[in-house]
Formats: C-alpha cells, sequence, structure tokens
C-alpha cells in the first residue's frame, strides 16, 4: 500500500495542518488553488500537484481543507477532480465545515469508483491547528476510519468517534458551532449589561473563565470579546455565517426551529453589510453594542 499522502487547501487551517502532517508523513503531495501558499511546504520538502486529482495516489489517502461545500465539490467533481483519482480503496478525508448532505451525496459520488469518503472536521483555530491541539470529530465507513486514525492523530489532541453514518460528524461541528456562537452572544450581551453598570469588561472575563464558566470557549472568547481586538481573524466572520446558515438549512431539513441560529445568522449578515469580512467572527459582538448606542 502506497504511503505517499495527498493535501488539498492551504488556507489558515490546512497549512499548520499539512505542516505538521508532513512531519510524519515525508512523502506528501500538496495542492492548494492559489498555489504560491504551498511554496513553504514545499520548501519543506512537500511536493507540489498540479491539480486535486494529481495529490491522489491509487489506492491511497487525499485531506482536503477548503472552505465551504462548493469548494469541496470543487475540487471533488470540478477538472481533474479527486473523485475517480483515488481509484478502489483510497480514502477521501474531508475536514471542511459543510452541510451533512453535502457529506453523504459526495460519499455516493466517490462510491461509484470504490472510493470511500470519510468526515473528520476539527473544532480549533490555526493555533490549534499549529500546535497540534485540535479535536477532531470522525464519521464514516469503520474500515476507512480505522485506517486514517492514526494519520489524523498526531494533528489533533483527540479523535472522537462518530460511528459509520457520514452526516454525523458535519452535524455534531455545525451544533458545535452554534453552540460557540450562542456563547459568543450570550457575553457580548452579559459583559455590556455589566458594563454600563460600572463593571470593567476584562474582569467580568476574567472572574467568569476562572469561576463558573471555566472551560475554553468563555476563556479565550471572553477575554478577545472584552477588549475587542477582532483582527487578525482566527476564524473568518464569513466562514461563521456560512456555519449558521448551515445550521438554519440542516435543522429545517428535520424541522427543527432554532430561533437563535436565526438570529445569530442576522447578527452575521449585519456584521457582513457593516464591511466586517475580514473580522474575526466573534465581531458579531459589535452589533449588540451598537444596538444599545454604543458608537464602535
Ligand atoms: P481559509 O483560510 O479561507 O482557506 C480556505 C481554503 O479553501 C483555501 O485553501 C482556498 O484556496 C480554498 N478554496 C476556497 N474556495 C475554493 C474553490 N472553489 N476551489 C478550491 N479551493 C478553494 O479557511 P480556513 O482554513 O479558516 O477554513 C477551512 C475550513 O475549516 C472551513 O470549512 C471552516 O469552516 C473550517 P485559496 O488559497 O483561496 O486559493
Amino acid at each position: 500500500m502506497t504511503t505517499s499522502i495527498g493535501f488539498i487547501g492551504l488556507g489558515a487551517m490546512g497549512l499548520p495542518m499539512a505542516k505538521n502532517l508532513l512531519i510524519e508523513q515525508p512523502e506528501l503531495k500538496v495542492w492548494n488553488r492559489t498555489m504560491h501558499k504551498a511554496e513553504g511546504l514545499i520548501d519543506l520538502g512537500a511536493e507540489p500537484a498540479g491539480s486535486p486529482a494529481d495529490v491522489a495516489t491509487l489506492g491511497g489517502i487525499v485531506i482536503s481543507m477548503v472552505s465551504d461545500d462548493q469548494a469541496l465539490l470543487d475540487v471533488s467533481l470540478g477538472p481533474r477532480g479527486l473523485v475517480g483519482a483515488l481509484g478502489p480503496g483510497g480514502i477521501h478525508i474531508s475536514c471542511s465545515t459543510v452541510a451533512p448532505s453535502t457529506l453523504s451525496t459526495l460519499a455516493e459520488r466517490h462510491a461509484v469508483h470504490g472510493e470511500i469518503l470519510v468526515a473528520a472536521p476539527v473544532f480549533g483555530r490555526p493555533d490549534a491547528a499549529a500546535a497540534r491541539k485540535l479535536w477532531i470529530l470522525l464519521s464514516g465507513p469503520a474500515t476507512a476510519t480505522e485506517r486514517v486514525t492514526p494519520l489524523l492523530a498526531p494533528l489533533g489532541q483527540g479523535i472522537h468517534q462518530l460511528g459509520e453514518k457520514i452526516e454525523a460528524a458535519a452535524a455534531m461541528k455545525l451544533a458545535g458551532n452554534f453552540m460557540i456562537l450562542s456563547a459568543v452572544e450570550g457575553m457580548g450581551e452579559a459583559m455590556l449589561l455589566a458594563q454600563r453598570y460600572g463593571v470593567d469588561r476584562e474582569g467580568f472575563a476574567d472572574f467568569f473563565g476562572r469561576t463558573l464558566f471555566a472551560g475554553p470557549i468563555y476563556q479565550n472568547y471572553g477575554k478577545q470579546i472584552a477588549t475587542r481586538r477582532y483582527q487578525p481573524a482566527g476564524f473568518k466572520l464569513p466562514l461563521g455565517l456560512k456555519d449558521m446558515r448551515l445550521v438554519s438549512q440542516a435543522a429545517g431539513a428535520v424541522n427543527i426551529p432554532m430561533p437563535l441560529a436565526d438570529l445569530l445568522r442576522n447578527r452575521l449578515l449585519e456584521s457582513v453589510a457593516k464591511k466586517r469580512e475580514d473580522y474575526d467572527w466573534t465581531a458579531l459582538e459589535l452589533s449588540i453594542a451598537e444596538a444599545a448606542g454604543e458608537i464602535i
């Protein structure tokens, strides 16, 4: 069996993941739509590929980490796409945050060629990816998830197995991002309330981060919201909007009303309308402040 691994998508998340992978897998073929982003990796020994299909070796494994559903479909089914290039026994590991339905559709397209799709979306921002601190969700056929587990393990601090249903990892990832943004909304509103009555924002975040809400979301995002440092973005605001749209769509498909997801989607939409595309997704907090008459 081949030892060469392929990697598609060298953005904010993909690049540090590929860099860590290269340490474990010296035979790494990489492709990015904008190929100059691969230069640093090529200097470290990665092999550049001319197309998504060219990162694949017959029966091998390819990881993709592209921005959204359309990008995943483009690299998979577009010209010189990955589907059909892996061949029987080949595995495509999709790490992007996408709709559950996109994964099931893509899995069927791969299956026509005897290829297997595995979903492995991750929790963690680019700094966590660089530090191998990602939490990885994993779903797909057991034979494939068993084979890819040793490959993915060094990229994060843990892998959470979700069984054979390919949609499961996507649904859990979207649900997790929804909970993160709900916490951002809660912190933004609560911090502003306390501030109006004389409470220092950083002191507020520090207290709750140490006591009642002693977890990474409240600690890290709490500090960020308190200081309103939204650039450079760890997770770009339009990607958050993409995720809240996906949450609403996925919820609608199974008849689950999620009014909070609708509110968060509108907050992010307003932020984009206000030209905050380059801000971190937590910058939706600015809309809370503006609605309360704060001049930002
Ligand atoms: P980035 O930093 O915006 O990177 C996105 C990557 O996806 C980057 O490599 C892009 O290539 C690539 N991309 C985007 N559209 C396409 C199309 N149509 N075809 C091929 N490649 C494409 O995002 P992150 O790394 O922060 O996030 C990645 C995922 O993790 C995403 O699902 C998040 O929600 C979570 P480019 O460099 O622009 O040529």
